[in-house]
């Protein structure tokens, strides 16, 4: 029997953070090698040219998150790695389901009312539209999941109901997909335990390539909560169990075996063994990608040989879809 598919992109905006890592590429790898699933994991550059960006630097960004998805496990003998933009049904697809979306439910969507805050001379209609295009990147290659942070839970939505309209309006087309979330599904900020991580605001994010220096420095930085002890309480220690949970995802030890753990440690004696484990978990990662960056013909050829394999499902799901709404001549 077929493996169910499932499929996930990053946007190529800058360096990867833990966020990004714990809520989404650590479940890829995951995913990936369990062998359970047909993978598809592709590189966001349309999703990307919606915030302001250098197209010096774009190129860069792309073979730079296609190093990290290697140096963090990503294997392409297991998984199609490709980019979106090489793939235009990805552009046909959004386009034809643009018309089954409403203004009003794309106008509530938390990230582009975000967006709109944090790049008020920039709100174009690429930020408006973003999740008509993510509905497309996943509804093309018939993926039964979706790995993500759950920042992306309101854009999934919208994809099963678009998904679903679009099969009640023309025929059973497409699969409504779920998201998969892993134990921690939104890391939060250093320096606010009330906003995502996120790599907009640099010096309380954890990048998954910063030196071990920069990683202890953020880490005894980090704000805490009232009182000394190492305890997971969302509710009264939101900063500290943001902390306890990347302990946690990272050795795959339960909470409360680290609060043990930590049972007669104060808060610094506990950051300082955090900011180790981070900076050992990457320490493999940090070499490799490395060495990948300086490889970017072996980058190119990897991405354009998925992004190959990739088209030949896309292609074969934008062919069905036309002939559905009947522009197939
Ligand atoms: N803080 C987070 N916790 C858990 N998961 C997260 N993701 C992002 N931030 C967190 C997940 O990472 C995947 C890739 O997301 P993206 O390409 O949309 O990256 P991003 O959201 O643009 O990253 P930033 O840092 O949040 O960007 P800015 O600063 O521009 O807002 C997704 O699966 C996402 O859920």
């Amino acid at each position: 029997m077929a493996k169910p598919s499932l499929v996930s992109g990053i946007q190529p905006s800058g360096r990867l953070h833990l966020g990004n890592y714990l809520g989404a590429l650590k479940n890829f790898v995951e995913l990936q090698n369990s062998d359970k699933y047909q993978c598809y994991f592709f590189i966001a550059d349309l999703h990307s040219l919606t915030e302001p960006f250098d197209p010096k630097e774009k190129s860069k960004q792309i073979l730079e998150l296609a190093a990290d998805y290697l140096a963090a496990g990503l294997d392409q003998k297991k998984s199609t790695i490709f980019l979106q933009s090489a793939i235009p049904s990805h552009s046909e697809l959004a386009r034809i389901l643009e018309n089954l979306a409403p203004m009003g439910e794309l106008n509530r969507m938390t990230q582009f009312k975000e967006k709109s805050k944090t790049q008020p001379g920039n709100v174009n209609a690429g930020l408006f539209t973003y999740p008509t295009l993510m509905a497309a990147d996943v509804l093309l290659y018939n993926a039964e999941f979706v790995p993500v942070g759950d920042d992306q839970d309101q854009h999934l939505e919208l994809t099963r109901t678009l998904a679903r309209k679009f099969n009640a309006k023309f025929g059973k087309t497409f699969i409504e997909p779920q998201p998969l979330h892993t134990s921690a599904p939104r890391v939060m900020s250093l320096g606010n335990p009330e906003k995502k991580m996120s790599k907009s605001q640099p010096a309380t994010c954890l990048f998954l390539d910063d030196s071990p220096e920069e990683i202890k420095a953020k880490v005894m930085r980090a704000v805490t909560d009232s009182g000394s002890e190492v305890t997971y309480d969302e509710k009264r220690k939101p900063a500290v169990s943001n902390l306890l949970m990347m302990y946690a995802s990272l050795t795959g030890e339960p909470t409360v075996k680290i609060e043990k753990k930590f049972a007669d440690k104060n808060y610094s004696q506990f950051k300082t063994s955090l900011a180790e484990t981070i900076a050992n978990h990457f320490a493999d990662y940090r070499k490799k990608k490395r060495e990948l960056t300086t490889k970017s013909y072996v980058l190119k050829t990897i991405l354009k040989s998925g992004s190959k394999k990739a088209a030949k499902i896309a292609n074969k799901k934008i062919t069905e879809v036309k002939e559905k709404i009947g522009i197939a001549i």
